[in-house]
């Protein structure tokens, strides 16, 4: 459960918020898999009930574990499974199972009826005898008022009990066998880890039908905001998967936004009061920090701060450290807004323009040259060692991965031009973020690296873009 379980050579996750599946398939197609990309997390898939306006959060009130949505249905998702896998790129489900929905919100997307007030919720079946006793999460000091009270008014599962083990179990196991690599564990924080423990235990392998190795344990990674300060910390979680290292995000925003100098970066990782680098799901923005709800506050980059958003966006991918997920999000104003619609309901298909990007309604950040061309630059590097550190003691950086990637970063308010070590062999490389390698040329900017390695690296203060990334498989 610690593995992401990726195909050799791939590496990088997309979270394709609120996508429909046969949009995700197409996706895996004709853009995923060709760029790289190793897997790829999905919205909830189970059903969940319909709420007036369509807010993105309905798809975190559960009615049942039914698979059908707004993003489309079994038969859907299944397909979109399989044809992603076919080229390589994994899927994550964002399961939700700490509570069904609140009280009120009874009707579901595959038409099943619940009762909240009365905790029934007959489609899977649920009945009061298994939810705690109502009341409210009101203190995060206090770890029996986080875990066995309601979320925001969310009817609270009682993870304890053995049908409620049952009913998840086979949720998750559905989802294996239909080829998932593994899962998002939506308010892990609101369960008690003895009795995650238990419902991870009684998982399935991997779908060896799918390309899995025999005896590969579903990739776990749980949602626990541990920013500290608050009672349950993320070490009470690693021990069983991974968690979501919301510290990552809260800090590589506020370095970015200049409120810490990016050489401090020389020491990313663990000294940050991170979760060790195979126990952290790492991420610039998730769907809740990027609009103000969950963890994190005015520091999280998002699409709407763009120069500042890809550099942070560069140095996750280029850093050795963590599980890297890049957010790929829907243009938004209003914080509860759903997704584009074609009709106030039916969720809009993205279009594409010529250079890939996306219009009608969706951003794609994972379209963007500067992020796609990053996910490249991390397979390139696969496993090379971070070395060649140089900084000029402000806001200007560089490293390498080992011998096959060199990246650097000007932050400060003036130009970036110096001589650097790049670790690479001599030749002349495309600069992945102005441009990209087509054919024997490169559309962006050349760095000619001599036989000692070193190359003349210039970023301008006043470039689009304040990084320079090179590669072995981007020589020309
Ligand atoms: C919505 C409405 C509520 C309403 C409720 C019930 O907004 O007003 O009462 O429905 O009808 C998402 C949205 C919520 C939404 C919910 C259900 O963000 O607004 O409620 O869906 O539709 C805590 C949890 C953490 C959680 C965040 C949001 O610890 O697990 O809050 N994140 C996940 C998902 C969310 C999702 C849910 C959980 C629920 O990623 O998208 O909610 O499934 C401190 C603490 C954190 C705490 C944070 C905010 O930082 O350390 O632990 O996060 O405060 O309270
Ligand atoms: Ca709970």
């Amino acid at each position: 459960q610690f593995s992401p379980n990726y195909k050799d050579g791939r590496n990088g996750m997309v979270h394709l918020f609120e996508w429909k599946w046969d949009d995700i398939a197409a996706e895996c197609e004709n853009f995923l898999g060709p760029y790289g990309f190793a897997g790829l997390q999905v919205s909830p898939v189970n059903e969940n009930a319909v709420i007036g306006g369509r807010p993105w959060w309905e798809r975190y009130q559960p009615i049942s574990y039914k698979l059908t949505t707004r993003s489309g249905n079994e038969q859907q998702f299944a397909s979109m499974v399989k044809r992603c896998n076919a080229v390589g790129v994994r899927t994550y489900v964002d399961v939700v199972f700490n509570h069904m929905s609140a009280n009120g919100n009874s009707r579901g997307t595959a038409g099943s009826q619940a009762d909240p007030g009365s905790k029934s919720f007959p489609a899977v079946p649920f009945s009061t005898l298994d939810f705690n006793p109502t009341c409210s999460i009101t203190n995060y000091n206090d770890p029996k008022n986080i875990r066995n009270c309601e979320l925001v008014g969310l009817r609270d599962l009682n993870q304890g009990n053995s049908w409620v083990r049952d009913k998840i179990v086979d949720f998750l196991n559905h989802l294996v066998d239909l080829g998932v690599a593994g899962f998002r564990v939506d308010a892990a924080k609101h369960m008690w880890p003895a009795d995650l423990a238990v419902i991870y235990g009684r998982v399935k392998n991997l779908n060896t039908a799918h390309g899995f190795n025999a005896g590969a344990k579903p990739y776990i990674f749980q949602e626990v905001i541990d920013l500290g300060g608050e009672a349950i910390s993320k070490s009470e979680y690693t021990g069983l998967g991974a968690v979501t290292e919301f510290r990552h995000s809260d800090s590589i925003g506020k370095v970015f936004r200049g409120k810490d100098q990016l050489r401090y970066l020389v020491n990313w990782g663990t000294a940050w009061g991170f979760a060790a680098s195979d126990r952290s799901l790492v991420f610039v923005d998730n769907h809740d920090n990027q609009r103000g709800h969950g963890a994190g506050g005015a520091d999280v980059l998002t699409y709407k701060v763009p120069k500042q958003y890809k550099m942070a966006s560069a140095f996750m991918l280029a850093h050795p450290f963590g599980t890297p997920r890049v957010m790929s999000s829907f243009a938004f104003s209003d914080t509860d807004q759903g997704p584009p619609t074609s009709d106030g309901s039916n969720i809009a298909s993205p279009r594409f323009n010529s250079d890939m990007s996306c219009n009608n309604g969706w951003v794609c950040e994972h379209r963007w040259r500067q992020i796609y061309n990053m996910v490249g630059f991390r397979n390139a590097a696969a496993n090379a060692q971070l070395q060649n550190w140089w900084d000029n003691g402000k806001n200007q950086i560089a490293f390498s991965r080992g011998n096959r990637a060199f990246v650097a970063f000007n932050n400060d308010g003036y130009d970036l031009s110096s001589s650097l070590q790049t670790g690479l062999p001599a030749g002349t490389y495309c600069d992945v973020i102005s441009g990209s390698k087509s054919g024997s040329s490169c559309t962006g900017k050349s760095v000619v690296v001599g036989s000692d390695g070193r190359a003349n690296i210039s970023i301008r203060q006043n470039e689009q873009d304040g990084v320079l990334a090179i590669h072995v498989n981007a020589k020309l």
